[in-house]
């Protein structure tokens, strides 16, 4: 998981993090950076071809970020159910999205989508 900007901005990485240790998730590793555009960009160059990026990658290195390794059973499910959908407007109260969110590029949180982007996604920020 990482803390964008927006929720860094809002002092919101204790909480938003008690809200994941409540749920069972054990942090495993945190550090806080603060990305260039060619990081951010590399990081969703999946979204390369999008009319977002430009303005996404923008924002992620707008201010720092809090990376951090999860771990729980059936961690990435788990996750992305509790952080809430993309758009922070569309997300209930009670999700991590839902409280700390803005709209659909200030969402105070990302989460990886599958274990195998996790696995790529936390080599981007940790050694072994
Ligand atoms: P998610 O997996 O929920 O983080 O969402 P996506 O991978 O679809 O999108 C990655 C990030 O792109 C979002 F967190 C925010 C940003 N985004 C926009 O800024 N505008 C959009 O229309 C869609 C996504």
């Amino acid at each position: 998981m990482i803390v964008k900007p927006d929720a860094v901005a809002k002092s919101a990485i204790g909480q938003i993090i008690a809200r994941v240790e409540g749920e069972g998730f054990v942090v495993r590793a945190l550090r806080m950076v603060e990305l260039s555009a060619e990081q951010a960009g590399a990081f969703y160059a999946v979204h390369r071809e999008r009319p977002f990026y430009g303005e996404l990658v923008e924002f992620m290195t707008s201010g720092p970020a809090v990376p951090m390794v999860l771990e729980r059973a059936d961690a990435v499910a788990h996750l992305r159910d509790f952080i809430g959908p993309t758009n922070s407007t569309e997300a209930p109260a009670g999700t991590i999205r839902g409280d700390f969110g803005t709209d659909v590029q200030c969402n105070a949180v990302h989460a990886s989508d599958s274990a195998v982007n996790a696995k790529s996604e936390i080599a981007f920020f940790f050694a072994d």
